[in-house]
């Protein structure tokens, strides 16, 4: 599968780290942001990159601009990011989401992203709450279906989009399985549980949606998964969903892994092995756990 990875030209580049295009040549010559160098010999750089050089270079980018300043809106948000003014950014996050405008809630995400923000927390913070008001105007009817639609999938790619630019690190601290009930659709807390793996270095094996339960004990026998992760959001048929629990805990006894659960499908499931199962409330608890 082609997958293109988005750059920006060295312009864009000085733009958000708030310097000349002169300094940003000096900084790749002298090898303190990394670039790509293309046939024609043009810098393109990845957000990966800013992001990198922003971590290692606190001071030489107190005037980082955190969205490329093109129009009045930017600078707003741009504002609100570095204030880290949560309110101000799930009304905007919400709002060109239900206008399916991917672009803008993907700025957002990079912005707080570069600004250090830890994932857990743009996604505590941020797509959590932005995406329970979304839920809460189509339950009164306030938008369509496929408004929601249009909402929660800009979303769920904004937030595949940012994946592209986290850092990861390169040794492996474990595997984890990532997985949602054989009836389940709402994978986007899933998506955030595995990204907040990742970035502390987990190997993730993401099934995600309507995982047939059939399949598990084959990927514990392949992969030996330390730990695994299951968001359930809404659960339809209680006695079939608890087997399928039941089954998934017993498999990770036997294996000796972990098992972390969320969401509010586990309201209506019983954890009969509380020392092997822990229920988890926020991406935060992910991060710690
Ligand atoms: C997006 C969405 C969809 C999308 C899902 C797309 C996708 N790929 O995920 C689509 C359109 C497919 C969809 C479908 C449906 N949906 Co829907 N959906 C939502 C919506 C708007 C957001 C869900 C979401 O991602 N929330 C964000 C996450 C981060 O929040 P959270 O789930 O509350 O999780 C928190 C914690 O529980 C925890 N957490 C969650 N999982 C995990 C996992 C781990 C390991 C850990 C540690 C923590 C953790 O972290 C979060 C932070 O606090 C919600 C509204 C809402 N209130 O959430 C409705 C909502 C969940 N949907 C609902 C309904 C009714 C449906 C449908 C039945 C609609 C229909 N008639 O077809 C179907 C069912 C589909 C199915 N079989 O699963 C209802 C559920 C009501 C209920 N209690 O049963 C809700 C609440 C909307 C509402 N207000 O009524 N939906």
């Amino acid at each position: 599968m082609s997958h293109e990875l988005q750059t920006l030209n060295s312009i864009e580049a000085a733009n958000i780290l708030g310097v000349n295009v002169s300094t940003i040549k000096r900084w790749t010559e002298e090898g303190k942001l990394e670039c790509i160098k293309t046939a024609g010999g043009h810098r393109k750089f990845l957000m990966s990159h800013l992001a990198a050089f922003l971590e290692q270079n606190k001071k030489k980018t107190s005037r980082a601009n955190l969205v490329p300043l093109e129009s009045e809106i930017d600078l707003l948000l741009n504002y609100h990011i570095m204030k880290g003014n949560f309110d101000y950014l799930v009304n905007f996050v919400r709002e060109q989401a239900l206008a399916g405008n991917r672009e803008r809630v993907q700025q957002v995400l990079n912005g707080l992203y570069l600004g250090q923000y830890p994932l857990h927390v743009i996604y505590d913070q941020l797509l959590t709450p932005a995406l329970h008001q979304i839920g809460d105007l189509w339950a009164e009817e306030k938008i369509s279906v496929i408004e929601e639609h249009f909402a929660s999938q800009a979303i769920r790619d904004s937030l595949i989009r940012l994946q592209g630019i986290i850092r990861i690190p390169t040794e492996k601290i474990g595997a984890a399985l990532c997985l949602n009930f054989s009836s389940e659709l709402h994978d986007i807390a899933l998506k955030m549980v595995d990204h907040v793996l990742e970035a502390r270095g987990f190997r993730v094996l993401f099934s995600g949606q309507i995982t047939p339960p059939l399949n598990i004990e084959q990927v514990f026998a392949a992969y030996h998964p330390e730990r695994v992760y299951i968001s359930s959001t809404r659960v339809e048929n209680p006695p079939a969903t608890q087997e399928e629990f039941d089954r998934i805990c017993q498999l990770s006894a036997e294996h000796h892994a972990r098992v972390f659960v969320g969401g509010n499908g586990f309201r209506a499931l019983e954890i009969k092995n509380p020392a092997l199962a822990t229920v988890l409330h926020s991406f935060e608890e992910v991060f710690l756990s």
